[in-house]
């Protein structure tokens, strides 16, 4: 059967869907006035950590000024960052929190 020309098309149309997206760090800054309990609280709800793992991550950041808390696509990275800004906001606290590329 004579190729029909579709089949190098086809080819590079599945290599670029198979493309691993970008992936994003989501950071937590630390400053002088956040609860420990409260960032304790953002990384379990928001970042699905466990207590003791949300525990670890927070003291990192404290001692070591910013922590990674995960890292996802830029859709998921970008809706924590505003969740998280926007809870600290809520409760009064000036936690900061950031994305950057991994
Ligand atoms: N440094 C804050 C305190 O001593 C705790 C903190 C940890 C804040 C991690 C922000 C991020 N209360």
């Amino acid at each position: 059967k004579p190729d029909d020309g579709q089949g190098a098309v086809v080819a590079e149309r599945q290599s670029a869907r198979v493309e691993p997206p970008r992936m994003y760090q989501v950071v937590l800054l630390n400053d002088d006035y956040t609860p420990m309990e409260f960032v304790v609280m953002v990384l379990q709800e928001f970042f699905q950590r466990d207590i003791e793992t949300a525990t670890q991550i927070m003291l990192k950041i404290h001692h070591e000024g910013r922590g990674v808390c995960g890292v996802y696509t830029k859709d998921v990275a970008s809706t924590k960052v505003e969740s998280v800004l926007a809870a600290a906001k809520r409760s009064g606290h000036p936690l900061q929190c950031t994305m950057e590329a991994a």
